[in-house]
Order: C-alpha cells, then structure tokens, then sequence
C-alpha cells in the first residue's frame, strides 16, 4: 500500500525531526503538501537550490544537535554533491541529516529523456558518494522500522542517510495547493504572445518544466517548427547560461532566454556573468508566477523579492516588469527593441491545462535542427 504523507511526516516527527528544507519535485509532491501544511515556515524551507538545502540543514544541526531533513528530486543531486561530500562527509565534519530523494529514471519505470541516465545511476552515484540508503516504494509495509534505521544509522554514524522514494510511493495528501484566480494572464496565454511578437529569426532557450512543455504544443498548434526553441528539459537554472553562450557565439542574433522563478532563483549567480559580460543580444524573460508550477506550486523566494531590481543591480541594461495583460503586448514589443542584456519580468498566474502534453521530439533531434538553424542553414 502507498504511504500516507501525513503517516510519514509524524513518524519523522516522532523521532524528532523537525527541520525541512528542499527544492520540490513530482514525486514528493504529496509529501511537500503535508510539509507546508504541517510545518512552520521558518523550520521548512523551500531553498534555491538543493546544494543550499544540505548547507541550510548542515546549519540548523550546528545549532540544534538535531537531524534535520532535506529533499529533492535526484536531478538535484549533482546540485547538492559538494556540500554532501565537502561538508557532511565524516571525514569532513561528519554532519547528520535525512536526505529524501524523488527516484526519477528509475530503470524500467518509463519517464522522459532527461531522467533516463539519472535514474539510472542513481544507486551507483549513491554508492560512489558512499551515501547509506534505503528505498521506499508504494508497497512498503515497514515504514516505522524503516525510518527509525535511517534516524538511528544517521545519528550514530553522523552522516547522511538516504531514503531513495519510488514513483507512486506516497498517496494523495488530501489538499492540494490552490489556484486563485488572480486576474493575471496565464503562462501559456502570456507565451502565446510573446512567440508571436518575437521576430521571425529569434533564437529562443526555454526553462525546464511545463514553460517548454507549453511552447512546444504552442508551435505544434500553429503548425509551426520546433527548430527556434531550444528546450532545456533538464538542467534547472541554466537556460540563461545556454542563452548567453549562445549571444556570445552569435552577436548578429537576439537571443530570447524564457525563464521561470524557480529556475532562475536556483542559480540566481548566472545574473552577475550576463550583467558582467554586456552582450546586446541576449534578452531575458521571467515568466514569474512565484511557484514551482510544474512541480505542484510550491512556492519560490520570488514571492518576497524585488527580481527587476536584482537584475538591475547586476548590470543589465534595460529592465522591465509587466502585470497587466493588456500591456503585455506592447511590453514584448518594446522589450525586442531593446539593447542587451535586457529584462522583461511578466507576472502570471499560476496554473496549467490538466491535458498538457511533453514534446514528442528526442532531445538531441531538437539540437540538431536547433544548431542548423542557428548556423543559417
Ligand atoms: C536540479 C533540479 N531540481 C529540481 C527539479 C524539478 N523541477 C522541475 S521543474 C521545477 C519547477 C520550476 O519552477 P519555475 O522555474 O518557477 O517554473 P514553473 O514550474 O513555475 O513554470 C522543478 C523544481 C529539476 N528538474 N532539476
């Protein structure tokens, strides 16, 4: 039988665990649910990025004595490998700590490209990192024997202690995070508007999750190529970095990065490099709905920070922000003539069709036609 959430998070809580933090993920969605129900915000943090979730962790166990718990999708990992063996490690400074890793790729599991190595991988990674684990799957039936080995072996030995989840091991949480109707245009709206008021020979990288999802059923609708987009499927918080390398290697062309909060807050750095470097062909669109839509819309950082005046602050030239659709039109517009590196923040609301699909194009087919088009072929 699947875990109940709730069942999980009291048996953590009895064995006193009471410190969270994470980046979410699909597969822990419901247990991210019971965690922001459940939990105070100052004790679980949804953190930038999963490597600060093992330093925020490692933190609150200096201060406390006690274990905390991070989690993450196993796409984190690579995020989270140099605080957990240059920190945490015993033979560093030997810190404790319940990491919860979402079993994405996980081999005869279908799952898309991008998960496929990762999952893979994933318990030879473990090993090589000589990370302890456990695995959970929806047909545990020893759950509280489970978790108090991981507590017990992650204390004693003061290092972290793996629970590796499988798809479908926690059942529904019961909530589910609302979508309020805000009046503000939706991310798919606001993406139709800027594909069509982009010029016709942009180069366009798009964020990881649902944005690039929805672009590409956009083009597909209109019977349009996929070769312009780019689609960066994996690898969070790096399509302003692919974009920029790409704006340096093509100066004739305006390059358009389509970005989300969550991924641009993950590696929020890669700001100071596009500011530094000065390239007038990059352009820069947050599509900002404060959440991590396409993981179940928990919230970012971006719901208390003022992101056109980071951006500002790291040197772009031109910086924007739009809330009204009826503006958003003329905003893009004005946005395309810009000189780079430019900004234009536009807020959305949350929320997703239910039937939205995933490309359909093999990620290295994407590249090759993306590359010939970029080449002027
Ligand atoms: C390194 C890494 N951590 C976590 C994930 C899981 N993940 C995929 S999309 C996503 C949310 C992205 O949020 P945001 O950029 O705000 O875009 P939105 O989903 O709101 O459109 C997350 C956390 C991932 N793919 N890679």
């Amino acid at each position: 039988m699947s875990i109940s959430p709730i069942n999980f998070f009291n048996l953590l809580t009895n064995d006193g665990i009471d410190f969270f933090s994470g980046v979410p993920d699909s597969l822990l969605k419901e247990f991210c649910l019971c965690l922001d129900d459940n939990v105070a915000p100052q004790n679980h943090v949804i953190s930038a990025n999963e490597g600060n979730a093992i330093a925020l962790a490692a933190g609150y166990h200096l201060g406390t004595g006690k274990l905390p718990l991070v989690y993450m999708q196993n796409s984190g990992l690579g995020n989270a490998v140099n605080p957990l063996i240059s920190l945490c490690d015993p033979e560093v400074y030997s810190i404790p700590m319940l990491v919860v890793i979402g079993w994405r790729g996980e081999p005869g599991v279908a799952d898309e490209p991008q998960h496929k190595k990762q999952g893979q991988i994933q318990e030879n990674l473990l090993a090589a990192l000589d990370l302890p684990y456990i695995t959970f799957s929806a047909t545990e039936n020893n759950i509280e024997s489970k978790i108090n080995k991981a507590v017990t072996s992650a204390m004693a030995d003061k290092r972290p202690f793996v629970i590796l989840v499988k798809k479908g091991t926690f059942s529904k949480y019961g909530t589910s995070l609302s979508q309020k109707e805000t009046g503000l245009i939706k991310r798919e709206n606001a993406l139709e508007i800027i594909l069509e008021s982009l010029p016709d020979n942009a180069i366009i990288v798009s964020t990881t999750g649902k944005t690039s999802r929805e672009i590409f059923e956009i083009r597909a609708i209109r019977n349009e190529p996929h070769y312009k987009d780019f689609l960066t499927v994996g690898s969070m918080g790096h399509c302003s970095s692919i974009a920029l390398g790409i704006a340096l290697s093509k100066p004739d062309r305006k390059v358009f990065c389509i970005d989300g909060d969550g991924a641009l807050i993950m590696h929020m750095g890669s700001l100071a490099t596009a500011g530094k470097l000065q390239a007038k062909n990059l352009y820069h669109l947050l599509i900002n709905n404060k959440v991590h839509e396409s993981v179940g819309g928990q919230k970012t950082a971006a719901n208390g920070i003022n992101l056109p005046a980071l951006v500002r602050s790291n040197g772009y030239n031109s910086v924007q922000s739009c809330s009204k659709k009826t503006d958003l039109k003329k905003k893009v517009e004005q946005f395309v003539l810009a000189t780079g590196p430019a900004f234009l923040e536009l807020i959305v609301e949350p929320g997703s069709r239910n039937d939205l699909g995933r490309p359909t194009i093999k990620p290295v087919d994407n590249k090759q036609e993306f590359m010939k088009y970029i080449s002027g072929e």
